[in-house]
């Protein structure tokens, strides 16, 4: 009887924004989705996306489906473009070169999330997942819709907004060996604070000491330094220590939502790294079948675009511009904010360590809420700032209604 259906809460992220468009202030800034605005607020799409289109529709001759996991080409690019780095990484390049590394176009980000949290499901032993406190509110969704159980590993002391990276070792030391431990691969979100070489060093050393497997989401590669090899450091780590025989595989969920600005177009990739050529056919025949029962292909039009880029060495330059346009304008904007805050009352030294598309102010729910109801700012209540929504013409206004809500 559907009159028993209870309704369901709005997406706490998704629900910002619809606040936001009620809203009739014209001061009023929206800081709740993580989603490039320019300096003027609006949307844009990537030049060298633009470009891409262009050729498309010029050259495009079919719309015939893709293959259930994408085609060749685009599986490719994406593990050439990850894995070895264009011939930086020598690990990930024995481990191409070996077939060892399984790569299947997904629904971007989430649907490699999603499809990866079915597979572990179906074939590895462990259903615990171990994710960070906090992470991603739509991690946890999915992981447990699709039959995992998520469980918090400490990462973030909310007293001194910093790493909690301690607490943090501790928690990944007591994990049941052989669970699944996530990773943000960098800029995570929502805190931005990423944890340094080092450290990462010496939690590799207990994930590989707990036979943890390590499931990495990159929905961020080259927020964090504007470039997206650069950005790569922990799956570089990972591949040593899968050619040192000391990890035996690991999974990567990867998007280009954010790093091409494909939100809508929803292209991303999973890979999954394999002890041998023989498990990578098994594994692959594996995502093909679990894959094809849900929604058999993924889109094209996406793929294509990358793939166009990827093949165009002047639009691939051109890419790695806009994308470092995009990510200096952010750091640009956070640098501002950061001067006009007031520091006499709070210190905001965190801002400047943290990285990528978000801010993690450390505002309680009760201020969030008086920015929203006083100022028209609006933000989720966990005091996480989409730092996309600043820009030179509100930046004073934004800084302002914080100083004055932190004095009240
Ligand atoms: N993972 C993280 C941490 C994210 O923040 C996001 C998007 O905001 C995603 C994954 C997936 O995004 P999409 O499905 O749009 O690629
Ligand atoms: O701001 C965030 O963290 C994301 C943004 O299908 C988002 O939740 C919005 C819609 C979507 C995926 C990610």
């Amino acid at each position: 009887n559907w009159n028993q259906i209870p309704t369901a809460p709005p997406d706490k992220i998704l629900g910002i924004s619809e606040a936001y468009v009620k809203d009739s202030n014209s001061q009023k800034i929206n800081l709740g989705v993580g989603a490039y605005r320019d300096n003027n607020g609006k949307p844009i799409i990537f030049p060298s996306v633009k470009k891409a289109e262009g050729i498309l529709l010029e050259k495009e001759s079919e719309k015939e489906y893709t293959g259930i996991i994408g085609n060749k080409n685009y599986q490719s690019i994406v593990r050439d473009f990850i894995f070895n780095n264009s011939n930086k990484d020598a690990n990930g390049a024995k481990l191409i070169k070996e077939d060892r590394i399984v790569t299947a176009q997904t629904i971007s980000g989430t649907g490699s999330l999603r499809v990866i949290a079915e597979f572990l499901n179906r074939f590895y032993d462990s259903k615990t997942i171990k994710v960070p406190k906090p992470t991603w509110a739509n991690h946890v969704a999915v992981f447990t819709d699709a039959g995992l159980q998520p469980e918090f590993y400490n990462y973030y002391d909310v007293e001194n907004n910093s790493l909690d990276y301690e607490n943090l070792k501790k928690s990944i030391e007591s994990t049941p060996n052989g669970s699944i431990v996530l990773l943000h691969a960098c800029c995570h979100n929502p805190t931005g604070m990423d944890l340094s070489n080092e450290e990462w060093d010496e939690v590799l050393q207990i994930i590989t000491k707990k036979n943890l497997f390590p499931l990495v989401d990159m929905a961020y590669q080259g927020f964090a330094l504007g470039n997206p090899y650069k950005d790569i450091e922990l799956i570089r780590k990972l591949n040593q220590l899968v050619v040192n025989d000391e990890l035996k595989s690991y999974a990567l969920c990867q998007s280009f939502a954010k790093n091409m600005g494909l939100y809508g177009e929803r292209i991303g990739s999973i890979s999954i790294v394999t002890e041998s050529s023989e498990q990578s056919v098994a594994i692959e025949s594996q995502l093909k079948k679990l894959i094809r029962p849900i929604y058999s292909n993924p889109p094209i039009h996406g793929s294509k675009i990358v793939e166009t880029i990827f093949s165009n060495e002047n639009l691939y330059n051109s890419w790695l511009n806009d994308l470092d346009q995009v990510v200096g304008r952010l750091n640009k904007v956070r640098d501002q904010l950061y001067q006009k805050l007031d520091k006499s009352n709070y210190n905001w030294d965190h801002l400047t360590k943290q990285r990528g598309m978000f801010i993690y102010t450390g505002l309680s729910k009760d201020q969030v809420i008086k920015l929203r109801n006083d100022y028209s700012i609006y933000a989720t209540e966990d005091g996480r700032f989409s730092i996309s929504g600043v820009n030179e013409n509100n930046v004073d206004y934004l800084a302002n209604a914080i100083n004055e809500v932190i004095k009240s």
